[in-house]
């Protein structure tokens, strides 16, 4: 579905590329008086494939993109030269991409893993040139066949595991900011508890062209699951989500016990929450000096354990890297039995 500027479902107007024509030509050399049949044979067209990439997370780019065409195969020629095949086209998309005809809405195929390739339109077949139809009554045939065309088709992909990060935290902990700061996404901040009011989502931008998608939802208080502060109805926004980001203000009295109160919340509203994998970003780290950072680092580690956890502020862009580093390794990390 397509909610704001997140974009999981797309439809594609796809068409393979023709196959190039069989030549139908006649060789005539100076000093041959028949020439015999020498045209070579068309190009294969270029065939639609759609490829996984695990270092994709939306189908964002396709909005803008929704026409995709292979090229034709090339002519065949005299002396039997063959026609060039037509370049295929590869459309990359996530893991977890389901594709359909969209008409019939029959699945067409899953892209489940990386480098794994479905041809959703295949290239015509180029035609044969006029020598293989030489025979011993037909020494000149001026017949060659023609390219076989393409297939037009209107594919629609869907992504059907969100692999991405849900933001949890109490109000004004500071994850539109974080939102803000890792994203294009334009989020309302403020001051005062409970500024945003429905979930917001952007597009992460990692080293070496990786992308994740980070949706900030409203802020979660003890009790949300009897309806105190907006409720929690807002969570299942996180419910497709392969990881969630707790967000903790570092000035906060008791770091931990926020923690299990989210957690608690979450589990209130849907213990398969817990299943996904956590993190912990111990927000608005600019408030403290260096010492209390050191600290800080030790009293998560006891607190925490195994669990990542990581200081940083949005405000003076520290540790923002680190964050989404951490994050790329979480989400790539095997997905077991994800539906
Ligand atoms: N000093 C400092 N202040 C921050 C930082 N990040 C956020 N803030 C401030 O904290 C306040 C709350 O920030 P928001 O991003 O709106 O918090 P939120 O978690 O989205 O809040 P809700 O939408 O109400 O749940 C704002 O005044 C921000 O300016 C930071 O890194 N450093
Ligand atoms: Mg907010």
């Amino acid at each position: 579905m397509k909610t704001g500027n997140f974009i999981d479902y797309v439809k594609l107007h796809v068409t393979s590329g023709k196959g190039g024509r069989g030549s139908a030509h006649l060789r005539r050399e100076k000093f041959v008086e028949k020439g015999g049949p020498d045209g070579g044979d068309g190009g294969k067209g270029g065939d639609i494939i759609v490829r996984g990439h695990k270092g994709l997370w939306t189908l964002y780019e396709f909005n803008f993109k929704r026409h995709i065409k292979a090229e034709h195969g090339g002519n065949g020629a005299k002396q039997r030269q063959f026609g060039t095949d037509g370049e295929s086209q590869v459309i990359e998309v996530p893991l977890g991409t389901v594709i359909r005809e969209t008409n019939s809405q029959e699945i067409i195929g899953e892209i489940t893993h990386d480098g794994q390739e479905i041809i959703v339109a295949k290239g015509g077949k180029g035609g044969k040139g006029n020598w293989h139809f030489k025979s011993s009554i037909r020494q000149t045939p001026r017949y060659a066949q023609p390219g076989l065309p393409g297939e037009e088709k209107e594919i629609t992909l869907e992504l059907k595991v969100l692999a991405d990060v849900g933001l949890v935290g109490f109000p004004n902990a500071g994850k539109s900011t974080l939102l803000a700061a890792l994203t294009a996404a334009k989020p309302k901040i403020a001051d005062y508890e409970f500024t945003t009011l429905k979930p917001n989502l952007g597009i992460v931008k990692n080293r070496d062209h990786q992308t994740f998608v980070m949706a900030d939802i409203p802020g979660i208080i003890e009790g949300a699951a009897e309806g105190k502060g907006l409720g929690h109805y807002f969570l299942r926004h996180i419910e497709r989500n392969s990881a969630l980001l707790f967000v903790i203000p570092c000035d906060t009295k008791d770091i931990k016990k926020e923690y299990d109160i989210l957690l608690d919340e979450l589990k209130r509203y849907n213990p398969q929450l817990l299943d996904k994998s956590r993190i912990v970003a111990i927000s608005k780290c600019d408030l403290m000096d260096e010492e209390l950072r050191t600290e800080m680092k030790e009293e998560l580690k006891n607190s925490f354990k195994d669990l990542p956890a990581v200081l940083i502020s949005s405000v003076s862009q520290t540790g923002l890297q680190n964050l989404k580093d951490r994050l790329w390794e979480i989400l790539n990390e095997p997905i077991e039995a994800a539906n």
